[in-house]
């Protein structure tokens, strides 16, 4: 257990296959028992004869430190730490108190099998395994997400068996296992008893390389011995042509479709040997570095792709089937075509749907020593010799189990690890073994061992420079001509925690100017939470600390596109829309559409195009059109249908809703043609819209007559309220106080907002202060201003006042003036200037505050939408007419924080349902709506400590600044900051009725 070695007694890993010998699952309840230190362990529990009936039923696959939740973890907690060992650094050792599980089950030895080996099959054990089958001890095993295999020909009886099973949480394997996700325990994949029959194949090893300038694919089926002598045997591809011809040689097949992530084309077929039948599904393609790039049938990839750690909010890394199908799914319908596994192999099952469905894999080695680095690296597993058997069982393992899936094109050795000759000797062992792929590593910067130069949360100006091959030279020259002959990937970019993140499109557009970057993969897919529960029966999302964890880092946990439910959130919308493979330009002079293709194999035929013309959202038109075949890589413009140029061509349409300015916009829309097992047929896979102008220049503004109306608000107010228009201004401050009935609390400048996961995090690239946004803010005082009246005018329908606003202490305030005017008798409206001070460098916003009342709780705006929106992260979003119920308003991110901005607002209703008021951006303003204070917001941990205060609190923004990726990465980019300029906010209010 405190050893460096990998275990004892395993048999050598293989590749996994199907076959006519079929498993026994051991899947099912189980008897369980947990220790929490080694003075509780259960002596002889091992032996057949032990009574367990005293003992919990617990289900295998799954871990223990879930069982009892949401309520209560019935056995150890979980713990939560990214890089810090949640253990003193004293390898091989570990602590005293080490969680033990227990585990028995009986089963059926299975009957009339053919004679043979039979094999105890273990696909995932966290972390450290000793088995025994009816009392005999088979061995020891670690490497937690790697399969095991012990022969138990001999333990194994006809009748009744008794498997036992101890699952310690620490062993000196621990070491080799600080990936950033949770520390939990248990048998927690499946577990099953094989036939091996004699004269079967060891191992299998499929060879399927295809010549893309004669389109020839060979296939080749190496099936082995114990000792590695080859077996002979009989393959069958119908789809091939091939039947009955010997798997020992070469095969040779003209005019085979290959395999790409964008067209998966496997064919099936069988390996018969004396004595078994194997199904093989086999992809031809050839993955190679030539010309300095990675390249896929000769063709250079473009990765768009997201890194994924296995987990359910609820069951956490046992997954189903259904979640691993959905996972795919959605990673297909979000235009993802690449996955790197981090930082462990997946479930088999997952790399099958993979090959199945379509997906470039970076299949990724079982090991992470990262808390090495706190200390100096000292000690590093990586780098010291007796570790070496264990890093080499760890990469052998993941090659051999996944070596036969077309989907995995590199491998990884590992994550932040370091650097080290164990590395360097994984990186070679790799070659030697599977010359069929490149290998990847990301934490040795000169990338001495591997095929791609790979790099973590670069800023966009590094990456630029890489692009241009102008980076930093490598430690010596030698290794920086290797590295400069290599292609980049970003295996790590664009921190996913929370509102976030932004600036994809930066990142996206260099991959796309400069070959050598051939993309990247988003940290991450999935928020990785814990279904809880508070004593009150709210069930809540749970990260690092809500166990107790005396050492922890919180949230950081919670940092993927997907929210724990495997809903998408706002940051995978937008990735989706940054990485569409297909790029549709709008022309609306020319009216025409440029398609420019942007897969890497497939023409456009797969697509159909439908367009839609609306005025502010009211239809004038809609239809297909016919989709260009243009090749990948190519570009085609066509011109618009007869029907949209006619559309184009209408009168504005009446919209129900005077006064209102209205936007004429078409919007074409590239959908799938066909259904896929992973998406319905007319999917959105691509989308662009732009704005035309009307035909008829005039647009119907009736203005009614003038509606003051009175205000509800306390009798001073009502007596000192002077009306402008619809709106009603305090005479004596110059504030809004109603607008039309609606009574109007404190509307005020505001430049703050509840900081964002992003905005508490340091920028990596260290522009600027060093310091998080947020704290510069709050040194800044920006979430503490206060007012102070200078210079007030109340004229005859206008009124001005002039403040300074700052903080206390500081000597350092805005000059903000409060402009309003009525503009016609319906409307009113407000002209505010804020002129920031040097001092406050960079800002969160600049717009108006205003509190109203709570029962405003409908909205319905023309703008962006439907969903937030940041400078930064405003790609996804499209011009329409939307309408909103407040709480949909609110984007559940885990961690409490600013978000649900709605973009480019041309105009707003906010009602009870039937009165209310309207806001016209002039021309366009950011608009937030809560139930709560953004004070209110800053100060929760979970969503559900945040309860509606009764008002609502609207923000209406002229400025607001990105939100960037700090909490891992670079910060926001000098283009989206708010910095200290005079900024003018204009906007106009009318009472509404519905
Ligand atoms: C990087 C890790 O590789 C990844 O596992 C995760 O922790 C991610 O960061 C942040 O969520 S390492 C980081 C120090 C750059």
């Amino acid at each position: 257990m405190e050893s460096a070695s990998p275990g004892e007694g395993a048999l050598v890993p293989r590749s996994w296959w199907d076959s006519d010998a079929p498993p026994v699952l051991l899947d099912g309840i189980w008897r369980f028992h947990l220790s929490p230190d080694a003075a509780g362990l259960t002596p002889d529990f091992q032996a057949p004869a032990f009574d367990d009936r005293q003992w919990d039923l617990l289900p295998v696959p799954s871990m223990w430190q879930l069982a009892g939740l949401p309520e209560a973890p019935r056995y150890s907690p979980p713990a939560y730490t990214n890089v810090i060992y949640p253990f003193p650094v004293d390898p091989p050792l570990v602590p005293d108190a080490n969680p033990t599980g227990e585990y028995r089950v009986s089963f059926a030895g299975p009957r009339g099998w053919p004679a043979g080996r039979r094999v105890l099959r273990f696909d995932g054990v966290d972390s450290h395994a000793t088995v025994w089958l009816n009392g005999t001890l088979l061995g020891w095993s670690t490497g937690s997400r790697l399969a095991v295999e012990f022969d138990v020909t001999d333990a194994m009886r006809e009748g009744e068996n008794v498997l036992a099973v101890r699952v310690r949480q620490w062993s000196a394997a621990s070491y080799l296992e600080d990936q950033d996700m949770w520390w939990v325990s248990g048998i927690f994949r499946s577990v099953s008893v094989l036939c091996r029959p004699s004269g079967a194949p060891a191992d299998v090893f499929v060879h399927s390389d295809f010549d893309a300038h004669s389109g020839t694919g060979t296939l080749t089926v190496e099936a082995t011995d114990t000792d590695g002598r080859a077996i002979a045997g009989r393959l069958d591809f119908p789809g091939l042509g091939i039947t009955g011809v010997d798997s020992r040689k070469a095969h040779s097949v003209t005019g085979v479709r290959p395999w790409t992530a964008e067209d998966p084309v496997l064919y099936r077929g069988t390996l018969t040997t004396d004595a078994e039948i194997i199904e093989l599904r086999v992809g031809f393609r050839r993955v190679e570095l030539r010309g300095g790039l990675l390249r896929v049938n000769d063709v250079p990839l473009l990765l768009r792709g997201v890194n994924r750690h296995e987990w359910n909010p609820v069951t956490g890394r046992t997954i189903s089937i259904e979640t691993m199908r959905q996972d795919v799914a959605l990673m297909k319908q979000h235009n993802i075509n690449a996955v790197r596994t981090s930082h462990y192999p997946p479930d088999r099952r997952f790399l099958d749907l993979c090959d199945e469905w379509g997906l470039w894999v970076i299949d990724e080695c079982d090991l992470e020593t990262h808390g090495f680095s706190l200390n100096g690296w000292r000690n590093n597993p990586s780098d010291d010799p007796a570790w070496q058997p264990a890093l080499l069982d760890r990469m052998r393992r993941t090659v051999e189990r996944d070596k036969n899936h077309p989907s995995v094109i590199m491998w990884s050795l590992g994550n932040e690890s370091g650097v080290g000759r164990n590395l360097s000797a994984m990186a070679q062992w790799v070659k030697s073994r599977d010359p069929s792929r490149l290998v990847h590593y990301e934490g040795d910067w000169d990338s001495k061992d591997v095929d791609v130069y790979s790099r973590m949360y670069a800023s966009v100006d590094e990456v630029e420079q890489i692009g241009l091959r102008t980076e930093k030279a490598a430690a010596t020259e030698e290794l920086d001509a290797h590295r400069r002959s290599l292609p980049f990937l970003l295996c790590e970019y664009a921190h996913a925690m929370g509102n976030g993140p932004g600036g994809l499109g930066e990142y996206q557009h260099l991959y796309q100017t400069y070959p050598r970057l051939q993309g990247g993969f988003v940290w991450e897919w999935l928020d990785q939470a814990i279904v809880s529960r508070r004593a009150h029966g709210v069930d809540f999302y749970a990260y690092g600390g809500d166990f107790g964890e005396p050492v922890h880092d919180g949230n950081f946990i919670a940092d993927g596109l997907l929210f724990p439910d495997r809903t998408a959130s706002p940051g995978l919308l937008e990735f989706k829309k940054v990485i569409a493979p297909v790029r549709l330009i709008i022309d609306t002079t020319a009216r025409s559409l440029q398609v420019d293709n942007g897969y890497d194999f497939l023409d456009t035929s797969g697509l159909n195009l439908s367009w839609v013309i609306e005025d502010a959202g009211v239809v004038l038109g809609r239809g297909t059109m016919a989709t260009p075949v243009v090749a990948a890589g190519e570009s085609v413009t066509v011109d618009w249908p007869a029907e949209l140029v006619a559309a184009a061509a209408l009168p504005t349409a009446d919209q129900g809703v005077t006064g209102l300015p209205v936007e004429r916009w078409v919007t074409v829309t590239a959908g799938l043609a066909h259904e896929h097992a992973w998406a319905s047929s007319g999917h959105e896979i691509a989308w662009a819209q732009a704005r035309v102008a009307e035909a008829e220049a005039e647009l119907a503004v009736e203005v009614e007559a003038a509606v003051t109306g009175s205000t509800r608000g306390i009798a001073g107010q009502l007596r000192r309220s002077g009306p402008i228009g619809p709106v009603s201004i305090d005479t004596r401050t110059g504030m809004l106080t109603a607008i039309g009935d609606v009574a109007v609390h404190d509307a005020r400048v505001t430049c703050w907002r509840a900081p964002t996961d992003n905005d508490h995090g340091i920028p990596h690239d260290q522009r600027g202060t060093g310091r998080s946004m947020d704290t510069h803010w709050r040194a800044m005082g920006l979430d503490r201003l206060q007012h102070k009246l200078i210079d007030l005018t109340n004229g005859d329908q206008e009124s001005t006042a002039v403040y300074h606003v700052g903080p206390a202490g500081s000597d350092a305030h805005a000059l903000v003036s409060y402009r309003w005017a009525r503009t016609d008798p319906a409307e009113a409206s407000l002209e505010m200037t804020v002129e920031p001070p040097p001092q406050w460098t960079t800002m969160p916003r600049i717009g108006l505050a205003l509190q109203l009342p709570g029962e405003l709780q409908q909205v319905d705006w023309f703008g962006l939408g439907p969903g937030e929106a940041y400078p930064d992260t405003a790609t996804a979003v499209r011009i329409g007419r939307y309408a909103a119920a407040l709480e949909d308003l609110q984007t559940p991110y885990v961690f409490p924080q600013e978000n649900g901005n709605r973009r480019g607002v041309r105009w707003v209703e906010i009602t009870d349902g039937r009165t209310g008021f309207a806001l016209i951006g002039k021309p366009i303003i950011d608009i937030t709506l809560r139930p709560w204070s953004s004070h209110s917001l800053s100060e929760a941990r979970h969503p559900h400590e945040l309860v509606p205060d009764g008002l609502l609190h609207l923000d209406v923004d002229a400025a607001l600044a990105g939100v960037g990726t700090a909490s891992c990465g670079p910060g926001i980019l000098p283009v989206y900051e708010v910095t200290a300029r005079p900024v003018t906010l204009t906007v106009a209010f009318r009472a509404v009725e519905i």
